[in-house]
């Protein structure tokens, strides 16, 4: 039986207990839009390379017509373990493998055509490159991609519907005997004319329905569920629009991309995303170390200096973006002594310039946080920490930040970072800056979104100012970080 002094009791307890603890609030509700679990991984992997290799590397071509005999592709010293070691020492995180390029010879013995690497003289006929490249990257800790050719230059039955039975049958090889792959890449080029199994004439499909893509893309979740798929129009991750390796200053990872046709996509469209979009497709920006795709010894000396791949970096993973840069084995089946030296020092001066933040442990002020709770304070932006985060209250979307540097510094590299694990919000921000007691602004920008990195002149300040002057909902930040870039980027 219940006394009336335990109720007594009881009462107090319930009115008295929440007055003495602080309740841990929920997270920041999120967005109508946000990136899935993996959507999210591959996204922090920040930096990828692209593998070039099949008849190409051997006839010196781009896009090869499909009429190469099997034998042309003969590396001589043929050796997937250095480009994984390179690949991991430059910090990337995964390599995707042309599998098939336009001219359809398969890079793995595939049960579906003889024109693949088992009627070659390479290892007579009992190499798998597809097979040797998933076990090298894996080995030196790198996911596994692989793109693989809807047009099919060789493939006697292209254009007819009897070539995408074909196409899904070379799917489910890859995604069945090649352990875990993050990534398929689906290619929108199509040109047209090629061998065709002896046709040699053009073929044109419709865009549109010919590779029944809906069906294409449920064959490749139904065989490995957790697959990133890439196209232009995703579903899970997207191009942007130009093969510079050049996002949007503005880049949305949302956009509408149930609208766009895969080949014929709105290429400006591509490279910004869309505010309004309603779908979460993470952007993805492509580019060669060289001018071709594929290896040519006339390019040799034209791999891209370090001034252009910094380009690259601030412009891609600067604006929100994965990079994924290709790098094309040459004749032996190695990466070119020249790519190895651009790469390695790529890393090294990317490692200088944002080995020390600035802005870390200082103390940060808000104008205000959310709940004035601990769990969404300011120095979360500056705690190393990128699982914590400062958020502003409800119904708010412009807020002001100031870190006191406690004494002048030097910078003129910016990072800032959403949590977009609850969306993209960020789209519109300045940043400035207090030297000799005056304020100016010193960086602008529009999206954040995962990361945003601004190159600015070299300021002196001892205190630093983030305004968020407009966003799509409560704004969040989760990273804040000043850097003086390694003297090795003068004039980049
Ligand atoms: C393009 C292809 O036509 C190029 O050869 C290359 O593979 C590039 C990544 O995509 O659409």
């Amino acid at each position: 039986m219940i006394t009336r002094t335990a109720c007594f009791f009881a009462v107090l307890f319930a009115l008295f207990l929440p007055a003495c603890t602080t309740p841990i609030p929920d997270d920041l509700p999120p967005t109508d839009v946000v990136p899935s679990a993996e959507q999210l991984a591959y996204q922090q992997m920040e930096y990828i390379g692209f593998v070039h290799f099949t008849v190409n590397t051997f006839t010196d071509r781009e896009w090869g017509y499909g009429d190469e005999k099997n034998t042309v592709f003969n590396p001589t010293a043929f050796d997937p373990d250095q480009w994984a070691r390179v690949a991991a020492e430059a910090g990337m995180k995964e390599l995707i493998l042309t599998a098939k390029h336009h001219d359809g010879f398969c890079l793995w013995p595939s049960r579906y055509t003889e024109h693949s690497v088992k009627n070659s003289r390479w290892q007579d006929g009992a190499g798998d490159v597809v097979g040797a490249f998933a076990a090298a990257a894996r080995a030196h800790g790198l996911k596994v991609g692989l793109y693989l050719s809807p047009w099919d230059r060789n493939h006697a039955e292209y254009g007819t519907p009897a070539y995408l039975e074909y196409y899904h049958n070379q799917l489910r090889e890859l995604l069945t005997d090649y352990g875990d792959i993050t990534e398929v890449w689906f290619d929108g080029a199509n040109g047209g004319d090629g061998y065709y199994g002896g046709a040699r004439e053009e073929r044109r499909i419709d865009r549109e329905t010919y590779y029944r893509w809906d069906e294409t893309w449920g064959l490749v979740k139904s065989l490995q569920p957790s697959t990133l798929i890439f196209s232009d129009a995703g579903p899970d991750i997207r191009w942007m629009g130009n093969e510079n390796g050049f996002a949007g200053q503005t880049n949305w990872s949302t956009i509408n991309s149930d609208s766009i046709i895969v080949g014929a996509a709105d290429e400006a469209y591509l490279n910004t995303g869309d505010p309004k979009g309603e779908r979460w497709v993470v952007p993805l920006c492509n580019t060669s170390i060289r001018p071709g795709w594929f290896y040519h010894e006339s390019q040799d000396d034209q791999v891209k200096p370090l001034k252009d791949l910094l380009e690259v970096y601030y412009k891609s993973v600067g604006r929100n973006c994965v990079l994924l840069l290709n790098v094309p084995p040459d004749k032996r089946g190695l990466f070119h002594e020249n790519d190895v030296a651009a790469l390695m020092e790529f890393r090294r001066v990317l490692d200088e310039t944002f080995a020390v933040n600035l802005a870390a442990g200082h103390p940060v002020e808000a104008n205000e946080h959310r709940r004035q709770h601990p769990m969404f304070a300011p120095e979360h932006l500056v705690d190393d920490d990128p699982d914590t985060y400062w958020a502003a209250n409800d119904n708010t979307v412009t807020a002001e930040l100031e870190i006191d540097l406690g004494a002048p510094v030097i910078f003129d590299r910016i990072l800032l970072q959403e949590p977009i694990r609850f969306g993209q919000r960020v789209a519109a921000f300045s940043i400035q800056a207090r030297t000799d007691g005056a304020w100016s602004v010193v960086g602008r920008g529009t999206t954040i979104g995962y990361k945003c990195l601004l190159r600015i002149p070299p300021v002196m300040a001892d205190r630093v100012r983030i305004r968020i002057e407009d966003a799509l909902d409560v704004p969040a930040l989760s990273n804040f970080g000043l850097f003086k870039a390694s003297l090795a980027e003068e004039g980049s």
